[in-house]
């Protein structure tokens, strides 16, 4: 009888402890009180049902229907983890692995099969509430991206993101999710990875993979700043009484330089700027990255442009832009070396930049080929942000480790490194990191990868009717890292 009472008093002993400000932080090994810990997925990846209950055909859909072979194993998001239907499965094991946040996203054609707000897809609205409400009831809090990638169809038949129009249909888009679930939702980002967006442009890699390099990705990027600026501004205008906060969730890999020659410092920073900067500037201090500008205008007047590839906004746009997130939603993976050196298609961003970026071939590879493990980078891009932007708020918002099925132990020491260079950020330089959510809670549909390439903590049988899951090793792991180094609030 006495024995589990001794232990409740030792535990709560140590707990007082641990939570006492007159106490130094634990050797640094501890989060700081209120650090938050969550999970990510995105809607294409997961969800499936994509054509159930309304839903109408996204980008990503429409793309893999007409070209099956662009991913591996000719797999698409058709079903995917079946999560529109296993929602409540995805949830029970956030709860058991013992996060405090869920990151998802909300598939635009789901709720508006157009695109547009005159007819709106009930079933599609229903989901996200009851995705919301089951979070809401085993204790989780939702953190909401409106846009992870998957454009309706529609809207792309008007040129997408090359059409000016879209910053209003996107706003009207997030009106409308904001007024049905802003009652609950209070951490919204409004465009995950703008670049990688752009690069479905620029590049071929992504939907709507148009290949329009150095200058349909400059394009896209323009509109989706200009609909990120306004969406903020309705919700400010609006929903302020609601009390939520926004980002977008920026990406990049930031470069070590080279050498420490002025060069190679000199484009370490472009490498910045031509990545996290093009978005991050014009939302945290206005405009573009004068770099960007100068390098992009020089080109294109010495291809015999007119007008530069890099699209010029208004005043008014860059004074609407600027100050629109509040917190910074950070995905990292990966890091390079960087010098000077023109590479890459011509034109393109990578040109553009004139950076030579490469990754070491002592850094350990993964299963994804873009990927090399590379900790310290995280700690880079953190003070960078921190040098270029001040003391925003930051949340990763995606960081995890690629296999394909059987090396779950490496997944392990990625989050260990990482989150230890986190700890550095917060302790040694002083950034405010006040969150991680990892990539991601369940293997999913990983774009051109397919199936082959798995990011989760729970293992999903593809194959059984009702996608079986299955904790992995790496999320006992993260169960027993959250209950050791994180406080209770
Ligand atoms: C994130 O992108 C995404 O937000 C998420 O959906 C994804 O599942 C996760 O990372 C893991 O990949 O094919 O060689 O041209 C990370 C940034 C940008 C990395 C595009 C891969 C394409 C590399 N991604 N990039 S390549």
């Amino acid at each position: 009888m006495w024995i589990p009472s001794a232990t409740l008093i030792v535990v709560l002993a140590v707990t007082a402890g641990l939570c006492d400000d007159r106490l130094p932080p634990a050797s640094h090994t501890m989060f700081p009180k209120g650090f938050k810990f969550g999970a990510s997925t995105a809607a294409y990846q997961v969800e499936g049902g994509w054509n159930a209950d309304g839903k109408g055909p996204s980008i990503w859909d429409d793309y893999l229907h007409k070209h099956p072979d662009f991913i591996k194993n000719r797999n698409n998001g058709d079903v995917a983890d079946d999560s529109y239907h296993l929602y409540k499965d995805d949830v029970k094991a956030i709860k058991e692995i013992g996060f405090q946040t869920y990151r998802f996203s909300i598939s635009w054609p789901r709720v508006l099969p157009t695109g547009r707000t005159n007819q709106v897809n009930q079933p599609g609205i229903d989901y996200y509430m009851n995705v919301i409400d089951e979070l809401l009831a085993n204790g989780i809090e939702p953190v909401v991206a409106l846009y992870h990638w998957d454009l309706p169809v529609p809207l792309q038949d008007i040129g997408g993101w090359l059409n000016p129009d879209i910053a209003d249909l996107f706003t009207e888009y997030a009106d409308l999710m904001f007024k049905t679930y802003g009652d609950k939702v209070k951490w919204w980002i409004t465009i995950n990875e703008a670049q990688s967006v752009a690069g479905g442009y620029g590049g071929g890699n992504a939907a709507p993979a148009l290949n329009l390099h150095g200058t349909g990705d400059y394009l896209a990027g323009h509109n989706l700043l200009r609909a990120h600026g306004k969406a903020y501004r309705m919700y400010q205008q609006k929903y302020s009484h609601q009390g939520g906060k926004i980002s977008m969730a920026f990406c990049g890999a930031p470069c070590f330089p080279t050498t420490q020659s002025p060069e190679d410092i000199a484009a370490a920073d472009r490498c910045f700027q031509f990545s996290f900067g093009w978005f991050a500037h014009p939302v945290l201090r206005g405009d573009y990255p004068p770099i960007m500008r100068e390098y992009i205008d020089r080109n294109s007047k010495a291809e015999g442009r007119n007008v530069s590839r890099l699209p010029y906004f208004t005043d008014e746009e860059i004074r609407e832009i600027n100050g629109t997130v509040d917190w910074f939603g950070l995905n990292y993976y990966t890091a390079y070396w960087g010098k000077e050196g023109a590479v890459g298609a011509n034109p393109s961003t990578d040109r553009d930049s004139n950076v030579n970026k490469y990754f070491d071939p002592n850094w350990p590879s993964t299963a994804s080929s873009w990927l090399k493990v590379i900790p310290q980078g995280l700690r880079l891009a953190l003070q960078k942000l921190r040098q270029e932007y001040g003391n925003i708020p930051i949340i990763v918002t995606e960081n995890g480790y690629p296999d394909n099925g059987d090396k779950d132990e490496k997944r392990i020491g990625y989050f260990e490194t990482h989150l230890a260079e986190i700890r550095a950020a917060i302790y040694e330089d002083g950034i405010n990191v006040t969150g991680y959510c990892l990539w991601s809670i369940i293997d999913n549909f990983e774009w051109r990868d397919g199936y082959t390439v798995k990011f989760g903590l729970v293992e999903v049988d593809f194959d059984s009717p009702n996608k079986t899951r299955t904790l992995k090793k790496s999320a006992y792991w993260f169960q027993n890292y959250m209950a050791m180094h994180k406080l209770i609030q």
